[in-house]
């Protein structure tokens, strides 16, 4: 843990990362740019207790007037889920939140960070950021992407957020070398969605399989974090013919309304809300929590192959 930095871990995690015991990072972004209160704070809460359940210890990461928070408590983390002015913050603003003393929750990217400073080899989330649809006049790719290149830390998600170009974001992840592993499945799950129609490009089958893939990688010094796509569960997942019809209206409404920059993922996941009537989100929040259950049974893996 970096002495020179603010940094705050709880006991709790301090303790777990000491003595070797499985971690799980989660990140702050889903609580205040990705859900509506209080769903956002009921989310947060039990995806920790799926965590402990797996034998793992949960490490909610956000930075709270500029101190880099590992292991959010209960409190910290209902006054996250209410406040509506938190940055959100990515590689290129992380510092800054710190520099200046601001509050700011961290999206996949920043998370991964201040996991691998922690020493949290696994984190899970809903869905990545990516290479959006039109990215080749908007140039809006997700600094997750460069991230997944750069940190080792392996993200346990359901997809790339099915909002965004799907093709363009598997090409530059196979581009800057991220192995991209469906979890029990052939097909790349497509967040609210089991099916992508795209190929997964790897596949494993086991928690400690994916234990052993990150322990080979980083024998061969071969740098970078690992996506683990894990469908969403079967009775939560919505069709992906009727997610495509709400993206396609929540990015003409964006377009209208000149919507840019980070507040893109935001605006289009609060009208996919709106347009299916509350059923994106109950989507969202069991894939979530599917995805915690399995990141738990990778630290514990993890620690095992250690
Ligand atoms: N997963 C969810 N909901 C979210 C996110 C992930 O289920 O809101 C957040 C993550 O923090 C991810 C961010 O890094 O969305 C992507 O934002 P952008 O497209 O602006 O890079
Ligand atoms: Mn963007």
């Amino acid at each position: 843990m970096p002495t020179s930095l603010p940094f705050k871990s709880s006991e709790e995690v301090t303790d777990a990362i000491r003595a070797r015991r499985p971690v799980v990072a989660l990140e702050s972004t889903i609580i205040t740019h990705g859900m509506p209160y209080p769903q956002n704070r009921d989310m947060a809460r039990n995806v920790e207790a799926i965590i402990r359940e797996q034998g793992a210890v949960p490490a909610t990461i956000a930075v709270l007037d500029g101190h880099l928070v590992v292991g959010l408590n209960d409190q910290e983390l209902d006054a996250l889920a209410t406040t509506r002015d938190a940055l959100k913050l990515s590689r290129a603003d992380l510092a800054y939140a710190v520099a200046t003393g601001r509050t700011g929750a961290t999206t996949v990217a920043a998370t991964m960070i201040v996991a691998d400073l922690a020493g949290i080899g696994v984190f899970a989330t809903g869905g990545i950021g990516g290479v959006h649809r039109g990215a080749e006049t908007s140039f809006d790719i997700s600094a997750d992407l460069e991230e997944l290149a750069r940190t080792p830390v392996i993200v346990v998600c359901a997809g790339a957020k099915a909002i965004l170009d799907l093709d363009k974001t598997l090409e530059v992840l196979e581009t800057k070398g991220v192995p991209v592993i469906g979890y029990g499945v052939d097909e790349l799950p497509a967040f609210w969605s089991r099916e992508s129609g795209l190929p997964a490009p790897l596949r494993l089958d086991t928690a400690d399989q994916i234990a052993a893939f990150q322990a080979a990688r980083a024998s061969l010094s071969i740098e970078g974090g690992m996506l683990v796509a894990h469908p969403v569960p079967e009775t939560d997942a919505l069709p992906r013919a009727l997610v495509e019809g709400w993206i396609e209206q929540a990015l003409a409404e964006a377009q209208a309304q000149g919507i840019a920059g980070k507040a893109v993922t935001p605006f289009l996941l609060d009208r996919m809300y709106h347009l299916s009537e509350g059923r994106s989100l109950a989507a969202n929040i069991a894939l979530v929590e599917a995805n915690a259950r399995l990141a738990g049974r990778i630290a514990v893996a993890l620690t095992k192959a250690a």
